[in-house]
């Protein structure tokens, strides 16, 4: 079996707290090394300064390698939080308004991936097999290509991919088209994506697709699929089983005092829709009295990318949004939101969402969403909280038994919650007996093996 290389902007190399520590999406991937052996590559998230960064620093686990690279200051800078997190991502979100285009940025977004596959080249052999990983690292492969390498290479992108008329805004767009249809697997999380993705090459005579999922573009034949990532769903479950054991799970439980739990679980970001929930759960308190001071909805969102302009606004509007809202709508004796930022192992939080009568999960736009797979398959099957969640995350593909919303609509969504609140025993089990069915059929290994085994195929 060839070996496997597996390149991504972070790389999660296992410390001493093992597993449990680790999301499914590495636990997975480390899985896949382990079977076939093979290397993981990616930046060490450290700056070297205004130095040029030393080799790679190469970590051997059984038959893994890790090996991990710093980044100068400025490629952090202009490479990271620049063109990544504020051009694709916001651009890939469809938040054209958000996108900050810089030429510098640009050009070390291109100048960080050749400097990735220098890095890359003298670990990989003629029969590796090269899975690139998500939106920092488009060019990856155009860049091997340009040094001589033969390898099958595939990209997996973990966010939503733009219809033509986004994307076309970013005025190196036929860059990224070349860069991935250098590429001989693209795998996007939905079947949308991939007709997005589809869109773009055509919209400007870039390429053809001969049959379906098999293009042409740039003088490369290549094939596209939706592959829709899972989670660990029976380890997960397993977790939620045994999370009473947890003290911070029995606080919580006592905390809330009989009260119904709305648990809300996201990274601190925009596209993760906060502010409009916060909205929605206020507008159902006001339009469902009868509600006050029985409810505790619960926000844990650990900050993320910090040093993004936007990021940090968000954090004082989000923080600020939650206190005007509990001073509004709370009483002496009911704080109704509360309001976390850290982060949490996967146990307790396994623990938390099981306590949740609604997992409200109310993204503006995501690739996928896996708080949603995972509040789903942390429920006690005798008594199944319910999942709502936005037509505009990837798992609303998927999640079939769950309460759609827009989250734009504030009132559809105060709706939708009142609805999950208030749903009977058997309406809650049946609609989560076929999620979780789904979510152990479909798990990240199975995600793995199948993208796996179609870039292995010829
Ligand atoms: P993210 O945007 O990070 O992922 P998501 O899929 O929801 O979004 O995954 C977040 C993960 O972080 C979940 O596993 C969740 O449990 C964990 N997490 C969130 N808050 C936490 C906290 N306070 N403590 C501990 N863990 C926490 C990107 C894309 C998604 C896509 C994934 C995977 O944006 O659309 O589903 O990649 O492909």
């Amino acid at each position: 079996m060839s070996r496997l290389i597996i390149v991504s902007n972070r790389v999660s190399v296992p410390d001493n707290q093992g597993a449990a520590a680790a999301g499914g999406l590495a636990v997975a991937l480390q899985a896949a090394l382990a079977e076939r052996g093979g290397v993981w590559m990616g930046w060490s998230g450290k700056s070297s300064g205004d130095v040029e960064p030393e080799p790679l620093v190469l970590t051997e686990d059984g038959n893994i390698t890790y090996a991990l690279t710093d980044l100068t200051q400025t490629d952090v800078e202009e490479y990271y939080q620049g063109f990544a997190n504020r051009v694709l991502w916001p651009i890939c979100h469809y938040r054209l308004d958000l996108a900050e285009y810089g030429r510098k940025e640009m050009a070390s977004y291109f100048r960080v991936n050749r400097f990735f596959a220098h890095r890359l080249a003298p670990l990989v052999e003629p029969d590796d097999i090269i899975w690139v990983h998500d939106y920092h690292l488009i060019p990856l492969a155009a860049e091997l290509r340009q040094m001589g390498f033969k390898n099958r290479i595939g990209f997996f992108l973990h966010i939503p991919w733009p219809p033509a008329d986004v994307l076309f805004t970013m005025p190196v767009h036929e860059e990224i088209m070349r860069g991935l249809s250098s590429y001989d697997l693209l795998g996007f999380q939905t079947k949308y994506d991939l007709e997005n993705f589809a869109g773009c090459l055509k919209r400007e005579c870039m390429g053809v697709e001969n049959s379906p999922g098999h293009f042409s573009a740039h003088g490369h034949n290549f094939r596209g699929g939706a592959y829709s990532i899972g989670i660990e769903t029976a380890a997960f479950a397993a977790f939620a089983r045994k999370a009473a054991a947890h003290s911070m799970v029995r606080k919580a439980q006592q905390s809330i005092e009989g009260r119904d739990l709305i648990i809300g679980v996201d990274r601190l970001d925009y596209s993760k829709g906060i502010t409009q929930r916060i909205d929605a759960f206020e507008r159902f308190i006001v339009n469902n009295p009868a509600h006050q001071r029985r409810v505790t909805y619960l926000q844990i969102t650990p900050k993320s990318r910090s040093e993004v302009p936007e990021y940090e606004a968000m954090q004082h509007a989000v923080a600020e949004q939650a206190g005007r809202v509990n001073g509004a709508i709370g009483t002496v004796d009911w704080v109704p939101i509360r309001y976390i930022n850290r982060s949490i192992s996967r146990p307790v939080l396994a623990g938390l969402y099981r306590l949740a009568k609604v997992g409200l999960v109310t993204p503006l736009r995501d690739g996928m969403n896996l708080v949603a797979k995972e509040y789903v398959a942390a429920q006690d099957p005798d008594d199944p909280g319910v999942l709502v969640l936005s037509r505009f995350a990837g798992s609303a593909r998927e999640l079939k038994g769950a309460l759609l919303v827009n989250p734009y609509d504030v009132d559809g969504t105060a709706n939708a919650l009142a609805r999950g609140i208030n749903m009977p025993l058997e309406e809650r089990r049946e609609r989560w007996r076929g999620m979780m069915d789904h979510l152990l059929e479909n798990d990240v290994s199975r995600w793995c093996d199948t993208f796996l085994a179609d870039l292995r195929a010829e």
